[in-house]
């Protein structure tokens, strides 16, 4: 905008020792014509991160972090946003660590990603994690984690820790001990196996080239308030039909390879290349289509959303 003359630039800057600014410089960036989500495409690479995550190992003990983590950090944003209302980290626990019980507002939600005879213990249950298992962690639950196996236990971390950024209202609170009493629970309605989603993605297995599976509870709700998980089959050699979403995703490479086309609300288009055990970010209102290749059979890709709280507020849409 160029001003007119001297007086008003004058009164704009007059404004500010009355806390004021004016709007209509502004407006588009406050109104804007499409949405505007601040986190980019990123891609955490498994290969890369599976070194620096076995050295924190070494470096520190689960009991001594708390929760020894790395946060998967969107590199337009500072910790927690891996998207603009997502957080995801990747969490290592050793044979015979405890991570110490504790219980906070934010909801969390696991996804295994390799080891076995983990377990993390939600206010009184004991579930023990395996690959592709999803664990829930409702809000205010007391939560530790640990492991009875004999190789490192990784998962990924989903939390809804960037909405605590809107709502200053997220706390935590420490257990007197390092376990909080629980007993080993078969079946949980807090522990989702990865062949209760495999089962209804492959029905359709020679008919159809992509199938995906919300994960909901029996009644129909999703997993939590705020955010929640899906998960996709895409056929060999096969690409999905472009679609977007009001919500943003952190999807996690369950098995296949492939790549994804992403194009931001902005116009900005990406490529993001991804082999099993990878995590990339998709901003919310993103166009998004996946391929897989031809070579690894079937591509299974697990997704954090943020549908739920985008539906609560009334605010989904889908093109
Ligand atoms: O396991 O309780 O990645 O409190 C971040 C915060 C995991 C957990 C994270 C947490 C946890």
């Amino acid at each position: 905008m160029s001003f007119a003359n001297e007086s008003v630039q004058q009164y704009y800057e007059s404004l500010a020792c009355n806390n004021v600014s004016p709007l209509w410089t502004v407006l588009d960036k406050m109104v804007p014509p499409q949405p505007n989500p601040r986190s980019t495409v990123a891609i955490w690479r498994y290969t890369s991160l599976i070194e620096p995550l076995k050295k924190s190992g070494e470096l520190i003990s689960a009991e001594e972090a708390e929760r020894r983590v790395l946060m998967l950090v969107n590199p337009s944003l500072p910790a927690p946003y891996t998207t603009d209302t997502i957080y995801a980290g990747l969490q290592l626990i050793l044979p015979g660590e405890i991570a110490p019980a504790h219980r906070h507002m934010a909801f969390a939600l696991r996804f295994i990603v390799e080891g076995s005879n983990g377990f993390t213990a939600v206010e009184g249950e004991k579930l023990m994690m395996e690959r592709g298992d999803v664990i829930l962690n409702p809000t205010w639950c007391w939560h530790d984690h640990g492991s009875e196996g004999t190789g490192p236990m990784i998962w990924l971390d989903g939390l809804d820790l960037p909405i605590y950024r809107l709502l200053p209202i997220n706390f935590a609170e420490n257990y007197a001990e390092s376990r909080y009493p629980s007993s080993l629970a078969t079946s949980s309605k807090l522990k989702l196996p990865w062949a209760t989603a495999a089962e209804t993605l492959d029905a359709d297995i020679s008919a159809s080239n992509y199938a995906k599976y919300e994960y909901r509870f029996d009644d129909g709700a999703h997993l939590s308030r705020t955010i929640s998980a899906q998960a996709e089959r895409i056929a060999s050699g096969s690409t999905t039909p472009g679609s977007r979403e009001t919500c943003s995703f952190v999807y996690h490479v369950y098995a296949g390879s492939g790549y994804s086309v992403i194009v931001s609300p902005d116009g900005t288009e990406e490529r993001v290349e991804w082999t099993q055990k990878d995590t990339f970010s998709v901003p919310a209102w993103s166009k998004i289509s996946h391929t897989c290749d031809m070579s690894e059979g079937q591509a299974y890709l697990f997704a954090i959303n943020d549908k739920p709280i985008v539906e609560t507020l009334g605010l989904w849409k889908k093109e």
